[in-house]
């Protein structure tokens, strides 16, 4: 099976990962990338604009969202994932899911990185996860999408994440699965206020420091609007998504998850060019 990029390239920079959301409601495409047809083209695109890997995913995770069947998720990604990797055999993609058996589907038609927003809170996740055998991103939501921006509370958001990733880790490991395969989110977004959000941006070098690779998602948040404008809507944020992946590069984020591909590349590349010229 193919192995996942989930290290920063030697230079430094993140590894980009583009984003290719199968789903009609996608909070920032439209739903434009709904058919198979689509989703493929821009994945291919994506690949071609710069991305490293690609994440896909069938059932839309942003505020407010609905969940959707196991089997219309299914019939979404599968075929998305299959035909990428009819163009593009070597490409590492992962699965952006919380449900077991679409993991498990979805590693079965070729994808290398089981992407779970959930956690692997479901029954019998961290059992699929051993038997599958793939790189996990742990990502940490307060909630469920449905309601989750309805009223986040934490004690002390830093730790109180950085803590409940610790617990999920140690379940995964209970379980047999390799450290080396854990990859850790702070879930930007995903039951936060602004503020918190902040403070976990503010606080990725702590993340880092924990040991296991950081996945960093803040691409077109709406984040960026409460501090911008109420007036930008998702296709204009392209400045402030770029900002703060520049940022997680330098706290020594592993993994960038972005919807703006080219542009963050150029980004990262530059930066990456004047810190190396400079150390
Ligand atoms: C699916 N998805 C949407 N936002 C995300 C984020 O910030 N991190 C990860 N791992 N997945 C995300």
């Amino acid at each position: 099976m193919l192995a996942f990029p989930i290290r920063p390239h030697s230079d430094g920079r993140p590894q980009v990962m583009g984003i290719v959301n199968v789903t009609p409601d996608s909070f920032s495409d439209g739903g434009r990338h709904a058919s198979t047809q689509a989703a493929r083209d821009h994945g291919l695109a994506l690949l071609e604009a710069g991305a490293d890997c690609l994440d896909v995913g069938g059932e839309s995770t942003r505020p407010g969202a609905d969940p959707v069947s196991e089997s219309e998720e299914l019939d979404r990604v599968a075929p998305v994932i299959e035909a990428i990797l009819a163009e593009r055999p070597h490409t590492p993609i992962s699965i952006d899911t919380m449900k077991p058996s679409v993991a498990r589907a979805a590693v079965h038609a070729g994808a290398s990185l089981w992407n779970d927003v959930n956690a692997l809170r479901a029954d019998t996740a961290p059992e699929t996860a051993m038997e599958l055998g793939v790189p996990v991103c742990l990502m940490h939501m307060q909630g469920e999408p449905r309601t989750m921006q309805a009223a986040p509370h934490y004690d002390d958001v830093v730790n109180d994440v950085a803590r409940y990733l610790g617990q999920r880790a140690g379940v995964l490991l209970a379980t047999g699965f390799d450290r080396n395969l854990i990859v850790l989110d702070p879930g930007i977004g995903f039951g936060k206020t602004l503020e918190h959000n902040l403070q976990l941006m503010a606080s990725l070098e702590h993340f880092v420091s924990l040991g296991l690779p950081v996945l960093f998602g803040a691409s077109r948040k709406r984040f960026i609007q409460a501090i911008d404008d109420p007036a930008v809507d998702a296709m204009d944020r392209l400045g402030g998504s770029i900002a703060v992946a520049l940022h997680a590069a330098r706290a020594g984020c592993a993994i960038v998850r972005v919807h703006d591909v080219r542009e963050t590349v150029q980004a990262l590349k530059v930066q990456a060019a004047v810190l190396n010229a400079g150390a």
